[in-house]
């Protein structure tokens, strides 16, 4: 590297500015080839230009034998999502935790939970993912620990002790009565009682889970010293877990009245306005700093944001000029119907309340939620075209663990849930769930990876016992039989991820819809453009074949029958293409 700089200074001075302007493009390359990228080529930061792959680790691959997946696991995947085609992992949470949240629940921040692995294998895992050109991302639970963190045990040791104002800690209003209204975001009094400290402590979530008390500075210094922790060990950036809880009211007044009983926006619910415990100006702020901190990293970090919230919320947290959280993920695909106006829909309000600088966030599950072929009866043609929209259209999107291979939805029961969410509310009959189209028993969706037909689907060996159960028959969806045919729903992420990835126009383009009119007959098609590229994208929701008259000059990609006649394209029923345009 030392030569050809060298070389370059030669030359520098002979070429005067010109010089000047290639020795900073081939510094600039050369800083960015070390994380296997080459910034030179264009402006757009990488985080914007990314695709995301999110892993459920416990699930994913178990390289021991215990039945639980682990980082090892992991690392020897990265070849397999390296060559699928994804840019970037996002992990769920791996560090010492009683797992009495799966990880959400954490009892040392810079410590990995044993069953995962040990910090060398973390840190192996990011040279190994650097190595492939990748990023990866840490989940990040700043809102709360575990009950079990030794902040916590000293925290409720007594009114006096150095933590002791660590958590968000106060009397009752009365004998047995919490010291306000506050609901915990799944239902019930935020509120829980300590008997040794004789006080009440506030959760947004689980009991289990006290939040940390930010206008503690101590607390809030102590965090940015473990975001630094990762950040210094050259993590790339985060997935910040329910943020917008982050801070709550100083006054402790009770939350207004309101009139929905169902959770709305995590904005009402329970019958109150959730005013004092949910994203409030300080939350906002904290975004803004942590993006202070990250920018003083080079090469560039990224973190994104779990927050819910109405539109005009999320821009406040992203900041006027894009200077606050990078991205925050955007919900409303995740109860989608399959129709083309419904997504023609979405991605207009997208485009409207998100245009460049912002980039969208582009997801259909998670950790959290039912797996969208669910929605779909398990339709992988179905499922073809409406993955063609959320790695296509404009944004950032984030695919969750199996959703390549069309993984099916677990049938667990949740009387006997792992997901402690689940077994809250398994006295609830499942069909009233559905009715009021709320997901608890999250085992369903966090089912283990199946990569091949053996027994146990090839997560674990054979004869171990999975910590859950497998979805279905390994036989039905599994990626060693997926990379072997042609048609398969795993070839088919892999093409278009490919063909986004050598496509100016797909990765940095603007966005624009076709008519809504079209849309509402079962078309959903958009271009995307940039200086050099412009390309369509058809997809046809229907059951009737469709022809659009587009200027199209070639096919580059077609799941069902897609065909040119002149510049016209024809679609059949629950077809779809990428098509490059004449005028490009
Ligand atoms: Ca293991």
């Amino acid at each position: 590297m030392t030569s050809l700089l060298g070389l370059l200074q030669t030359s520098k001075k002979k070429e005067g500015i010109l010089g000047k302007y290639r020795e900073i493009a081939f510094r600039k390359f050369l800083i960015g080839s070390v994380y296997g990228e080459c910034i030179m080529a264009h402006e757009k930061p990488w985080w914007q230009r990314t695709s995301i792959y999110q892993i459920y680790p416990r699930s994913y691959r178990d390289s021991n034998g215990d039945g639980i997946g682990d980082i090892p696991g992991i690392i020897e995947k990265l070849d397999y999502i390296h060559d699928m085609g994804f840019e970037t992992i996002w992990i769920s949470p791996f560090y010492a935790s009683p797992q009495e949240d799966w990880g959400y629940d954490v009892s040392g921040y810079r410590d990995i939970a044993p069953e995962y692995g040990s910090l060398r294998d973390v840190e192996h895992l990011i040279n190994e993912v650097h190595r492939r050109g990748m990023k990866v991302l840490f989940d990040l639970v700043l809102n709360h620990t575990s009950i079990q963190h030794p902040w916590f045990t000293e925290s409720c040791s007594g009114r006096d002790n150095p933590k002791s104002d660590w958590y968000i800690w106060r009397d009752g209003a009365g004998a047995n009565r919490p010291p306000n209204n506050w609901k915990a975001i799944p239902g019930g009094s935020g509120w829980h009682f300590h008997p040794g400290r004789g006080q009440w402590y506030y959760a947004s979530f689980l009991p289990f889970q006290p939040d940390l008390n930010y206008r503690n500075l101590a607390v809030k210094d102590e965090m940015f010293k473990v975001v630094k922790y990762w950040l210094d060990k050259g993590v790339d950036g985060f997935r910040l877990d329910i943020f917008h809880a982050i801070y709550k009211a100083d006054h402790f007044k009770n939350n207004p009245f309101h009139w929905s009983f169902m959770p709305k926006d995590d904005k009402y619910g329970y019958f109150t306005e959730w005013k004092y415990t949910i994203s409030q100006p300080e939350t906002i702020g904290l975004a803004h700093e942590l993006r202070k901190l990250l920018d003083s990293y080079s090469p560039q970090r990224f973190m994104i944001g779990e927050i819910f919230g109405e539109d005009k919320l999320i821009r406040q947290y992203l900041g006027d000029n894009a200077e606050g959280m990078h991205a925050i993920f955007l919900w409303k695909m995740m109860d989608y119907r399959f129709q083309a106006s419904f997504f023609w829909d979405v991605l207009n309000h997208y485009e409207t309340w998100y245009p460049a600088p912002f980039q969208p966030v582009l997801v259909l599950g998670n950790h959290d939620s039912r797996r969208w072929i669910d929605r779909i009866a398990g339709s992988f043609q179905k499922a073809k075209l409406i993955s063609l929209l959320q790695l296509t259209a404009r944004g950032i999107p984030v695919v969750y663990y199996g959703e390549e291979i069309g993984l099916p939805e677990g049938e667990l029961p949740a009387k006997n849930a792992l997901d402690p969410v689940g077994r809250r509310y398994s006295w609830i009959p499942k069909w009233l769930l559905d009715v009021l189209g709320i997901y608890t028993n999250r085992d369903n969706c966090r089912t283990p990876m199946v990569w091949s037909d053996s027994p146990q689907g090839g997560f674990t060996e054979e004869n171990a016992d999975p910590w859950l159960p497998l979805s279905a028959d390994p036989r039905s969806a599994n990626v060693a039989a997926q990379a072997d045919q042609p048609n398969s729903l795993l070839n088919w992420y892999k093409s278009v991820l490919n063909l986004r990835q050598n496509s100016s126009a797909l990765r940095d383009g603007s966005l624009i819809l076709l008519s809504r009119q079209l849309a509402q007959n079962g078309l959903l098609g958009f271009f995307r453009q940039s200086k050099d590229e412009k390309i369509g994208v058809l997809i046809n929701f229907s059951n009737r074949p469709v022809e659009v008259d587009l200027k199209a000059s070639r096919i580059l990609l077609q799941t069902g029958t897609a065909s040119l006649s002149g510049s016209k394209v024809n679609l059949a029923s629950l077809s779809c293409a990428v098509i490059e345009m004449l005028d490009s």
